[in-house]
């Protein structure tokens, strides 16, 4: 990220991410005389913006100025005809990323703006967003989500903001002024396009701005082709530098050497790159003083590129010497990671990089090479230590680590919940580490309240006003704690009850309009929605629904009326390559068919797969839900932020101890959640272990009753039942299910007890203060960017 000190602050009059076409209007003339001479630029690899209009009118919000707004669009709306429901339901999301990094970015943005940050956020604008997951008899196909359709309102094209961002080509040597340089003569050219999304704060006058970069053709490179008569061929390349940015990589994890992604990368990170080097330059002619004006985050390993353009640019463009400028770049740069699994960290295959960018693959030589000067003299001969720390992976393909390179370079690496921080200093980046223990921090990740509470439950939002008796939790969401106070109080339960009930009615008409499945108010709503993974679990939660199954079938009359009735939920995508996760989707999709139309069951179980999970869909499920389950295998989540959004709407948590999970468990006392499974620390002995015997009778059956064909697809399921068999269970399923069922129950004797429930819900919203993106963005604000908030003068 970077950061510059605004000498003029971009002034916007608008509350939450509420614009209209007047608002618009107004944000394009004052961005017209912004001149941002610093600020904090967030590069990541895609953003979830969610729509802006929403979905339904709070009937029930009326204190705020946001529901003035929605009555005066609608107003203006039906008096042009138009009925605002059904309007808004016609704005699909902007899905320009996989999950929770992009999301996250979005509610950092959103707390940046509200705390008055000089901050910009950078990435890319996807012609095609994550795909649409539609299922047909029970499986996952892709359809291609062309948002910009109809157009995007929200948007200001700056046709005059484009920088042509060059590729391939050779590096040549030539003398200048006497000393002998390194120059790129690139093969290709392509204009990125500026597309600004203004990004208003709450309760302040701050706007901030998310850049998103188009590919276009440039003229530049096509003009010999014209002039020797090849007009077809010009034409066609021309049409092929769109592709840059026509499509998101839909696989959340790996990327691994492929040369339209590490071109996306370069694209919006040397189009960004060339913006903020402008704006500086527009002031400042010495680059010592560029480290003052300009902190740079990279989100995630993905954009490390930016350490070796900006050397390039310093060394090559600017004519700093080497070690100048390589001390500049390891003081702007800072980088966050975002997951913990090995093939999460970019590699590039030293020929692929070589040929896409040829003078950055010299540079990162370089840089490669002062790095084993420097290690040689801490680590001496210690040749697997080096080998391990190098920034060149040897192998049969040789690499470039990119995530070495930004360790090389950053001085800060945060990693996103405290025990996540603990796996990349012991595991990840041991050695790294050990070197330079001063470079690890983590900022637990945080979401934004005022997407989370008060546009997605206008309800909740007003309770919680009502209660504490002032609306500035919004924005000072610590005093969220005082609902503490009345966490017993009956008149509060009885209007909590009652706003769980009005979002669990909603939830249940959408679930019935989608699956035709008609679920029962009193059942316990019980969640998991995020994208489909191995190590996310779902498919416990599954093999633990058809335990359930299996009991109430086997449960006579008397038994069966001790039974809490479930509803159980679970949504998400898998990657359109990622077999194992398609076929858990399958496995939902046949256990929901016999469970729900099995007499004997009733309303005591529904099994319901909610198709197409996106960010809209989150705002509607969220807040009807009374369990929501998080069931990584312990080590393996680096945050999670949904089980955040579920604490804010006073869900319960099923959990393991992964991730940002232990510090909730902190913050809202263990009894006020059913925690279950291994501890990070045992997960190594269990895996070598086994499983134990309780869990192992219980969970063999349940296997074997998918294996048997119990719900067909006998063939189809085998290779999903391999992956959990004994010695094969990588992710502990068969270890952790016995603990799993135990919590499962714990659930079901707490929710009979609904007084006590309620509490324990009040309690969780109550304690959900510290897990706010606006902590996590002081946090960075103070330790990494040292930056301070710009409040607008006027
Ligand atoms: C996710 C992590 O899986 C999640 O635990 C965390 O809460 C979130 O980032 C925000 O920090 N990671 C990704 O979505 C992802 O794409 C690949 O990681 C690098």
């Amino acid at each position: 990220m970077m950061q510059l000190v605004c000498k003029k602050i971009f002034l916007i009059m608008l509350n939450l991410l509420l614009l209209d076409q007047d608002s618009i209007l107004m944000i394009l003339k004052l961005t017209r005389h912004w001149r941002i001479v610093s600020g904090i630029g967030l590069l990541n690899d895609g953003m979830i913006l969610t729509s802006i209009l929403r979905r339904k009118t709070p009937s029930d919000c009326t204190s705020f100025r946001l529901s003035f707004l929605w009555d005066q669009y609608a107003d203006a709306l039906s008096q042009l005809g138009f009925d605002y429901e059904v309007l808004a339901e016609q704005e699909g999301d902007a899905a320009l990323g996989n999950g929770g990094l992009a999301r996250l970015a979005a509610c950092q943005m959103d707390s940046l703006a509200t705390l008055d940050y000089p901050a910009w956020g950078y990435g890319l604008r996807y012609q095609y967003g994550l795909f649409r997951q539609i299922i047909v008899d029970g499986f996952q196909h892709e359809q291609p989500d062309f948002w910009l359709n109809f157009g995007n309102p929200w948007e200001i094209e700056r046709v005059h903001v484009s920088y042509p961002v060059k590729f391939y080509g050779t590096v040549e040597e030539e003398v200048l002024n006497g000393k002998t340089c390194r120059v790129w003569i690139p093969a290709e050219s392509v204009e990125a396009v500026a597309y600004d999304n203004p990004i208003p704060g709450y309760g302040t006058r701050n706007a901030i701005n998310l850049r998103l970069w188009a590919a276009k053709p440039s003229d530049q490179y096509d003009m010999e082709s014209y002039t020797t008569g090849d007009y077809i061929n010009a034409i066609v390349n021309r049409q092929k530098a769109e592709t840059i940015s026509n499509v998101l990589y839909p696989d959340d994890r790996s990327y691994q050497g492929k040369e339209l992604r590490l071109k996306q990368q370069y694209f919006f990170v040397s189009a960004s790159l060339q913006d903020i080097i402008r704006r500086f330059k527009d002031l400042h002619n010495n680059f010592d003083e560029f480290p003052e004006k300009v902190a740079l985050q990279i989100n995630d390993t993905h954009p490390s590129i930016a350490i070796a353009e900006v050397m390039r640019v310093l060394v090559d463009e600017e004519h700093l010497d080497w070690s100048k400028a390589w001390g500049i770049a390891c003081k702007i740069f800072s980088v966050t990671i975002h997951a913990v699994q090995p093939e999460a960290l970019e590699k590039v295959p030293i020929d692929l990089l070589g040929s896409v960018l040829p003078r950055h693959l010299e540079i990162i030589y370089e840089i490669n090479y002062c790095l084993m000067e420097e290690l040689k003299k801490i680590l001496g001969q210690d040749y697997d230590k080096l080998s391990r720390m190098s920034i060149i992976e040897e192998g049969a393909v040789k690499c470039i680590r990119m995530a070495n390179l930004s360790l090389a370079c950053c001085h800060t690496v945060n990693g996103v919940s405290r025990l996540h921080l603990e796996t990349l200093k012991t595991r990840v980046f041991k050695d790294f580490y050990e070197l330079w223990p001063q470079k690890f921090q983590f900022k637990t990740n945080g979401v934004t309240q005022r997407r989370w509470i008060v546009v997605s439950n206008p309800s909740l939002c007003s309770i919680i006003s009502k209660w504490l008796g002032t609306e500035a939790w919004i924005r000072n969401v610590d005093l969220i704690a005082g609902l503490r106070e009345y966490a017993e109080d009956p008149d509060l339960h009885a209007e909590w009850k009652n706003m769980k009930k009005v979002n669990k009615m909603r939830l249940a008409e959408y679930i019935e309009t989608l699956t035709s499945v008609k679920v029962s108010l009193d059942a316990m709503f019980d969640v998991q929605i995020k994208r489909i993974h191995e190590y996310k679990r779902q498919l416990l939660n599954i093999l633990g629904i058809i335990h359930r199954y299996d009991c109430i079938k086997n449960m006579d009359e008397s038994d069966k009326r001790r039974v809490v009735p479930r509803v159980c939920i679970i949504g998400g995508k898998a990657a359109p390559g990622y077999e194992v996760a398609k076929k858990i989707i399958k496995l939902c999709h046949v256990v929901a068919d016999k469970v729900n139309i099995d007499p004997d069951v009733g309303d005591l179980l529904k099994v319901v797969f909610i198709p197409d999970y996106n960010v809209s869909v989150a705002e509607l499920v969220i807040p009807g839900t009374d369990l929501s389950q998080h069931l990584s295998t312990a080590g393996h989540e680096a945050s999670g932020t949904g089980c955040m959004k579920f604490l804010m709407n006073g869900s319960l948590l099923l959990a393991t101890a992964d991730g940002s999970a232990v510090e909730i468990a902190e913050e809202i006392g263990a009894a006020n959640m059913f925690l279950f499974g291994a501890k990070v620390d045992e997960v190594p002995a269990l895996r070598e272990k086994g499983t134990s015997l309780k869990g192992s009778l219980q969970f063999a059956r349940v296997v074997r009753m998918v294996r048997d064909g119990h719900f067909g697809f006998k063939d189809y399921f085998k290779s999903l039942c391999d992956t959990v068999e004994e010695g094969k269970d990588f992710y502990l399923l068969g270890s952790d299910f016995a603990s799993y069922l135990e919590a499962q129950a714990a659930a079901d004797r707490a929710f009979v007890d609904q007084e006590k429930w309620t509490q324990m819900s009040i309690l969780s919203t109550a304690g959900s203060g510290k897990f706010s993106s606006d902590r996590t963005i002081e946090e960075y604000a103070e330790q990494s960017w040292g930056i301070e908030p710009c409040k607008c003068p006027f």
